[in-house]
């Protein structure tokens, strides 16, 4: 394997090699004045001369950067550094090196005036920062030698990095896997988010029931983000909005409350093989630099303080509730400080420009909302336009609604968000204003359109005038867009024909659809390098890292034994990782023969983690019922787990307990043995998906039709070989289009009869409603097989009285059907290894660069740039960009 992955080192770094000591690569130069970039009135040709060459990336030139930091950085000396601050010093070295890259980008992107797209998310799940680093920079194999060396083996120590966890499920994830593509295609790009100080809480287990305990994720240092002292902006909550008259001209001035800061903090996202390196800026609040002088000159000390912890307060911890809405104060702060800071930023860029044309904003400026979360980006805007920059109403909204894009991510109504009016006019007063301004311009256009029909004019309305007046975010962010996705063809359907359904036949043309994807180089290269390797090998380069359709170049190797052999090999190896890891965390042995069946995802309801462990207590049942000839024809099965709960959803932390109550009992029972084990792994994270994927033969992705607006775990599934068991649902739907019906487990009720199946559910009697299979499972909990506690019944009481919401009962004979074409597939390794292969090799739609290719050339217009690569020779690189003669001549020179 080593020897695959040094080859395919020379060949990405061939082209900068040849005849250059790689220690030796020379930066890009950049003309400041004919670019109009702030020229220093120092001479700064010294400090371009001492900035012309990267680091070296021979192994010397590393070990020395890794131990100048420990020195230098750490301050640690050369006998007291342990595996931590290896780590440390390992992880600076390779700051340095994106830094590198993460300059020349910025310097570059802004001389050639690029426009740029902005992903703004409340949510960003990195995940660890180290591998991918030295994948995408192409310095893994020459720093694991580098560190053998000095005595550390690389691997142990990408353990000792904490996960930053600034997300709660898919859509952070999503993100991060966007940010990996945009660097990669070398798209100008930011991402926009929030420097939470806790993360997602991590989960523990105690007597079977979840505990929450707060990830306080920077306790050990961030060597990823750069400070930004110089990048602030001020935030204002509160006060009051003041009209004045200016030249005939009313004008709102938002004045009074509070102000605090937001800073920005930088992460460098470097692209693979390629220098484009982009920045995740993340904000963090910081009290104003005024201080309460009022309370300090009249001694209250402590009072002029507390204003100051209120203000880091705000960004301190990230809402664990995915897919539901939290409605909190804190929370629309939260929304309207990543909105305001990011905005302000945007301008500010925008306005660096040499002339000052705002009718070009929305040529150079894209803005995406990863959900409605970040929509009052769109009034903020409006809100700089007007009232900073002295625009007038209309043209700022034309700008406004060019600029910005939606992404809705459910269709889950306890999802969307709405913000009660009052709470709007006390935090936000001016944008409260701005909101029914753009709410009266859009109505009078619906009124046109569809004169004095209410039926319509309530639908649309930004403001929902029934109790309470709220805001739906969801409507404001269609309003001022230019373009709405959903994330799978099947969730873009729903989207149009339900809950968005008259804002698409008034303007048809707004709605697209985008099908999430996931990025290989952490998904495949990074978690799976044995799979990397052998395709590595036998497709001859790493190029399919980039461009995974070259996956479709193996389809006729699925017949070579000895290739199937291979992936044979490699699954066995990751399930063997994946056994010890299962062993160190959960205190379980698994039959490594056994098949590997996993569901991964945070507990909801709809996403039927129930349906799956009240199989496995009927498989349970079952195999205590069997003969010992029967016994020998089961297919053993680990059954394994893992997800959080919102800490406030009772049904899903209840789905827990049984799970952890269930493999109590089953895993005690010594009838069972190796036939059947049940795992719930705790705090299911990005670092450990890393491990439990690649393991995976079989993945659950069994939300009920219609609920799952796509999945990306799924995604990951598949293209580390793996089979499917799901549902027509979100990217189930395309995954079975893509790898062919006879390489997934298909099974339910689909979409267009899900309405009548709950109303069958409503109007029939339980006993017959639910299948004798299921009835039974129900009494052995009622009885108390899995233990004697009301929760368990409660759970089962959750679906048993006609309210059956999410189908249980509907699907689980089609379920148990299902269940039983996988163990018969499972009996014929051979083929279920095929199958295995032919989800992973067709997997390739699913990668996020084809995804986020659509969203640059269908809806942000964007183009690539490449950030010119290091040069040989001093001056060589520069003919890349435009050259001054006086360079040329000097780049000839040396040539010659
Ligand atoms: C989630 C959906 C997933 C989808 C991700 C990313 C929210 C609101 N939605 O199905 O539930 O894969 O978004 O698009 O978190």
């Amino acid at each position: 394997m080593d020897q695959k992955a040094t080859y395919r080192t020379s060949v990405r770094r061939s082209t900068v090699q040849v005849g250059g000591s790689p220690s030796n690569m020379y930066r890009p130069e950049y003309q400041v004045e004919q670019f109009g970039l702030q020229a220093s009135p120092r001479d700064t040709s010294k400090i371009w001369e001492l900035m012309d060459s990267y680091q070296g990336s021979d192994k010397l030139a590393l070990q020395q950067s890794i131990v100048h930091h420990v020195e230098y950085t750490l301050a640690r000396t050369r006998f007291d550094f342990s595996k931590f601050h290896s780590y440390q010093a390992l992880s600076h070295s390779v700051r340095d090196r994106l830094i590198e890259a993460f300059n020349d980008t910025n310097l570059h992107f802004h001389q050639m005036d690029a426009k740029r797209i902005y992903y703004l998310s409340l949510e960003f799940l990195i995940g660890r920062c180290l591998q991918n680093a030295l994948v995408n920079l192409d310095l893994e194999e020459d720093y694991r030698e580098a560190l053998l060396d000095l005595g550390y083996k690389l691997e142990e120590l990408y353990d000792e990095e904490v996960d930053p966890a600034l997300g709660n499920g898919g859509l952070g994830r999503l993100a991060a896997c966007f940010l990996d593509s945009l660097a990669t295609l070398n798209y100008p790009s930011f991402g926009y988010g929030i420097r939470y100080t806790y993360g997602i809480f991590k989960q523990l287990i105690k007597d079977g029931y979840q505990v929450e305990s707060p990830d306080f994720w920077l306790n050990h240092g961030n060597p990823w983000e750069i400070e930004r002292l110089d990048v602030q902006y001020q935030i204002r909550f509160y006060g009051f909005v003041k009209k004045v008259w200016d030249h005939g001209v009313e004008r709102s001035v938002w004045e009074g409350g509070e102000t605090i800061m937001a800073r920005a903090y930088d992460t460098p996202i470097p692209g693979y093989n390629t220098q484009n390196t982009i920045a995740l800026r993340l904000w963090k609040s910081h009290p104003a630099s005024e201080f309460d002088f009022s309370s300090f000159n009249t001694g209250d000390y402590f009072k002029a303080l507390e204003q100051r912890q209120k203000a880091e307060y705000i960004t301190s911890v990230l809402y664990p509730n995915d897919s539901t809405e939290a409605g909190k104060e804190l929370r629309l702060k939260q929304q309207y400080l990543l909105v305001s800071a990011s905005m302000q930023d945007i301008v500010r860029r925008f306005k660096r420009r040499k002339v000052l044309d705002w009718n070009a904003f929305p040529s150079k400026v894209a803005v995406q909302l990863n959900d409605t979360h970040p929509a009052l980006a769109i009034v903020e805007l409006l809100r700089i336009l007007i009232d900073i920059e002295q625009l007038d109403n209309m043209s700022a909204w034309q700008i406004v609604t060019k600029s910005f894009n939606y992404t809705n991510h459910t269709v889950l109504p306890e999802a969307l968000e709405k913000w009660g009016v009052p709470l709007i006019e006390k935090l936000l007063p001016r944008h409260l204003e701005i909101i029914y301004l753009i709410n009266f311009l859009f109505l009078e256009k619906v009124q046109q359109k569809y004169p004095n029909n209410w039926g319509k004019l309530s639908a649309l309305s930004i403001v929902e005038e029934e109790g309470t007046k709220k805001v739906r975010m969801a409507n404001l962010s269609i309003v001022g867009s230019k373009f709405v996705n959903g994330v799978a063809k099947i969730h873009t359907e729903l989207l149009k024909t339900t809950i968005f359904k008259e804002f698409f036949e008034m303007h048809p043309n707004k709605f697209q659809n985008k099908t999430n994807g996931v990025t290989p180089r952490r998904w495949v290269r990074c978690a799976n390098p044995a799979l990397a390797a052998l395709y590595d090998r036998v497709l001859g380069s790493d190029k399919w890292v980039q461009d995974m359709e070259l996956l479709k170049q193996l389809e006729s190797n699925v017949s070579d034994p000895q290739f199937v052999r291979d992936f044979q090999m490699i699954k066995m190896e990751n399930k063997e990782r994946f056994v010890h890891w299962i062993r160190k965390t959960c205190q379980v042995d698994l039959n490594i023969d056994s098949l590997f069946d996993i569901q991964v995802k945070r507990i909801h309801e709809y996403k039927r983690q129930l349906m799956n462990i009240l199989y496995v207590i009927y498989r349970y049942l079952m195999i205590k019922e069997s003969t010992p000839e029967e016994r020998k024809r089961i297919v053993p099965r680990s059954v394994c787990f893992g997800g959080k709960a919102a800490p406030g959803y009772i049904n899903a932390k209840r789905v827990i307990k049984l799970i952890n109550s269930v493999a109590d009992v089953i895993n005690n029972d010594h009838q069972i043995g190796d036939l059947l084990k049940v795992v719930f792994m705790p705090n299911y994270n990005v670092s450990n998906a890393q491990i439990i994927i690649p393991a995976a033969e079989l993945s659950q992705h069994i939300s009920t039709a219609g609920t799952e607006a796509s999945g990306t775990s799924n995604m990951k599934f598949i293209m580390n070989g793996c089979l499917i068991l799901g549902t027509l649902d979100g990217a189930n739907v395309e995954i079975d289009e893509a790898v062919g019906r006879e390489n997934i487990f298909i099974f339910g009720t689909q979409i267009e009869d899900v309405d009548n199946m709950k109303e069958k559910m409503r109007n029939t009697d339980p006993h017959e409603y639910f299948p004798q299979e299921l009835l039974k499972v129900f009494t052995e909990i009622d009885n108390g097989r899995f233990g004697h506690n009301e929760e368990l019944k409660w759970i089962v009481d959750s679906i048993r009285y006609k309210n059956d919401n999410y189908l249980v009962g509907q699907d689980f004979k089609d379920y148990i059907k299902a269940q039983q074409q996988v163990d018969d597939l499972y009996r014929q390794p051979n083929e279920w290894a095929k199958k295995s292969i032919y989800n992973a090799i067709r997997s390739y739609k699913f990668s996020s660069d084809r995804t986020i290719q659509e969203y640059a050339e269908e809806i942000w217009q964007l183009k690539p740039i490449k950030v010119p690569e290091p040069a040989v020779q001093k001056h060589e690189r520069v003919k890349g960009i435009a050259l001054s003669k006086s360079q040329q001549e000097m780049a000839d020179k040396i040539k010659n």
